[in-house]
């Protein structure tokens, strides 16, 4: 019998974030279950399984027993003892397949169904097995304890406790664990009906709707999974406050602008290096894409997200989950750190000022946590104002935690904009102003993430990944102009644009929870009746990606398969044919690591892929012949993610 696999996190963060978007449709919760115990079990019967049984118990194990025991108690998932006894074999077979599909035929599965339970994609004799399984232990009975509640934690513990949450759950359960990208993990909505033993088997095992397995992954150590378990089934602790006093005392001016170059001094063609993120390493690697020699490796602190580049590009600004903002020179003859500070406690955005007039004038970063956004000087990022963002959602609801999503510069307007993630609003901010405000909030839809610019830079579109919408928002006349269904959880980073020889200008996404790449017409003036509607939606192999790029230069549209559960698969890239209008090849890029994001030099004829391992490699393809034309590697090279080039990222070439 095939059993699809899991495939297990190997770095740090990869699935960990993405794909645990789907934890909140991973198990099927019941709530109403009444039956729970402290003992995890997955059988029971003592005679003799059949073999039908036998290849049930193997499925049972890897794909069920992450939130079901059978007589152990109920995890996320009801326990299982005595269920063939309750439902007929045909019914439980049915939802076994699909519960969402089956909740919309049968009453009594739409009155369990809570939207956890996924379809396990296993197939009609893969089902047929688990239920023998099932009925082999029949005899088993139910737990009927209590769920095991949080033990108190000392002082030193909830500290510890609270930082592996920040560092490894907050991203996507939000800080206040509200839920966003996973779901709301909050002690009265969810983790005490869970308790201990439950919660320790997910932080364990996964689940197999993409929670990673810490433990299994060796990411979390038991003593580590023990003290989160408890953790989350406490309130958590209020985070504080990071006023402008506090900004500006963490403010380090490395070197004065006074004592900084006047012209480059560099006899590099500075425009074409390319900074790599090495993500765990806390570090930016600058690269020349031209020599493809490395020329600085700089510490710029904990877990690095993005680049971006000053208005013309002279300064690359990268931004840390630890909220730290910091600004590297790349006009010195080696490019160093000028300049430092710690806006937030946890951030994932930071732009620069890009309209004319305004060049390198200002920096904005989005705080994950404060829910605030802080505006520093462009040249030496001393702190100017700091701007509360905390407010109800689109539809009225009080908020505890708003998080700035993408934030992106307008070249035509001294505007930045971003997505407000919990609150469902893009906002726009204007920095000709004093005071740097929000200007205009826009309701878009909830939980905003990432996104980028149409062809023109007119149009930013933004994912709302928990409504499987882009939202578009036109920035010159400051209003929503589409929501468009594309797939399950879009997630276009910045996205890709391209003529389309059939639909003109288009827009396009990958998607973290399906492989399907989905374009969408862009060119509201030469194609109206296009415009902001799915034109194209074609397969990626896999269950999910990251990300996507393409090129003016270029025919081609390159894409990850970074979230696919099958064993390898998350080592490839597709190359999806603009003239052909169809997927061209994918191809294996590595045989370890995850292969993930792309980016073009600045002549636009080269592309180049991250490894995401411990052992990383940055991969550099033709990008005419599709061949492999250079591998960087190194000791140094760990855990590559983002790369960004520094003309297409000061001009948003993407
Ligand atoms: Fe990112 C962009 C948030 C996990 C690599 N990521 C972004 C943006 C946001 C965001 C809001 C848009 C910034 C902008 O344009 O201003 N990312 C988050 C999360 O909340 C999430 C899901 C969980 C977390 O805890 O961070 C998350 N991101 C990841 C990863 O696991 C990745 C793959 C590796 C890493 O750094 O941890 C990752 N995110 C990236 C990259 C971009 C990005 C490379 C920029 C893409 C681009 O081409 O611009």
């Amino acid at each position: 019998m095939r059993v699809p696999t899991v495939r297990r996190v190997n770095v740090v963060g990869i699935a960990a974030i993405f794909a645990i978007v789907l934890l909140g449709a991973a198990c099927g919760y019941s709530p109403s279950s009444n039956s729970s115990g402290t003992t995890l079990q997955t059988g029971g019967a003592d005679a003799p399984l059949s073999e039908e049984a036998t290849a049930g118990q193997a499925a049972f194990d890897q794909q069920c027993a992450a939130c079901h025991t059978i007589g152990g108690g109920p995890l996320v998932g009801p326990d299982l003892a005595g269920i063939t006894d309750l439902r007929a074999t045909d019914w439980l077979h049915s939802w076994i397949i699909d519960p969402a599909a089956f909740a919309e035929t049968d009453p009594d599965a739409e009155a369990i169904f809570t939207g956890g339970m996924p379809a396990l994609g296993l197939s009609d004799a893969e089902t047929d097995e688990v239920i023998a399984y099932l009925e082999s232990t029949s005899e088993v009975e139910g737990s009927s304890a209590a769920p095991e509640g949080p033990r108190d934690l000392s002082a030193v513990e909830f500290d510890e406790a609270s930082e592996i949450f920040f560092n490894r759950c907050a991203g996507c359960h939000g800080t206040l664990r509200a839920g966003a990208t996973g779901p709301a993990i909050q002690p009265e909505d969810r983790t005490l009906e869970i308790g201990t033993t439950g919660i320790e088997t997910i932080l364990t095992k996964g689940l197999p709707g993409g929670m990673p397995a810490w433990g299994d992954a060796g990411i979390l150590t038991e003593g580590e999974i023990d003290l989160l378990a408890n953790f989350i089934q406490l309130d958590p602790p209020t985070p504080p406050p990071l006023d402008l006093t506090q900004i500006t005392e963490s403010w380090n001016l490395v070197v004065p602008v006074a004592d900084r170059p006047t012209e480059s001094q560099t006899a590099r063609d500075w425009e074409d290096f390319t900074g790599v993120i090495l993500r765990d390493a806390g570090q930016v690697a600058i690269i020349d894409a031209g020599t493809k020699e490395t020329v600085a490796v700089i510490d710029t602190g904990f877990a690095v997200h993005i680049l971006r580049s000053s208005a013309t590009g002279r300064y690359f600004i990268a931004v840390g989950r630890d909220g730290r903002v910091t600004m590297i020179d790349l006009w010195t003859e080696t490019p160093e750190i000028v300049a430092q500070v710690q806006g937030c406690f946890d951030a994932r955005s930071v732009e620069a000022s890009k309209v004319e007039g305004f060049e390198d004038k200002y920096i904005i970063e989005g705080c994950y946590w404060p829910p605030q956004y802080v505006v520093f000087d462009g040249q030496t990022l001393e702190p100017l104002v700091v701007h509360d963002i905390l407010s109800p959602d689109i539809n009225g609801k009080e908020l505890d935690e708003v998080r700035v999503a993408a934030i992106v510069a307008s070249h035509f307007d001294p505007v930045w904009v971003m997505g407000l993630k919990e609150s469902g609003y893009v906002g726009i901010v204007d920095y000709s102003q004093p005071d740097f405000p929000l200007v205009k909030k826009i309701e878009a839809d909830l939980f905003l993430h990432d996104g980028g610019w149409d062809h023109t830079g007119r149009y930013f579109i933004t994912a709302a990944n928990a409504q499987n919408k882009l939202m578009v928002i036109d920035v010159k006349t400051q209003e929503l102009v589409a929501g468009i269904e594309t797939g399950k959880v879009p997630h276009p980073g910045r996205g890709a644009n391209w003529q389309d020889p059939e639909f003109g200008w288009v827009y396009a996404t990958t998607h973290i929870g399906e492989g399907k790449l989905t374009l969408i017409g862009a060119d509201p003036e030469g194609n109206p009746e296009h415009a902001w509607k799915v034109v194209r939606e074609v397969e990626i192999p896999g269950t999910g990606s990251l990300f996507l790029k393409t090129h003016p230069e270029s025919q081609w549209v390159w894409m990850d398969t970074a979230l696919s559960n099958v064993e390898g698969e998350n080592q490839q890239a597709c190359v999806y044919s603009i003239e052909k209008m169809e997927m061209e090849k994918c191809f294996q890029v590595a045989d370890h690591g995850t292969v993930v994001h792309f980016e073009y030099n600045k002549a636009g004829d080269e592309v180049w892929i991250s490894v995401w391992d411990r052992d990383g490699e940055v991969v550099i393809y033709d990008d005419e012949t599709l061949t492999e034309k250079h591998r960087i590697t190194g000791d140094w090279l760990i855990t590559p993610t983002g790369k960004f080039n520094v003309f297409n990222t000061a001009n948003d070439i993407y």
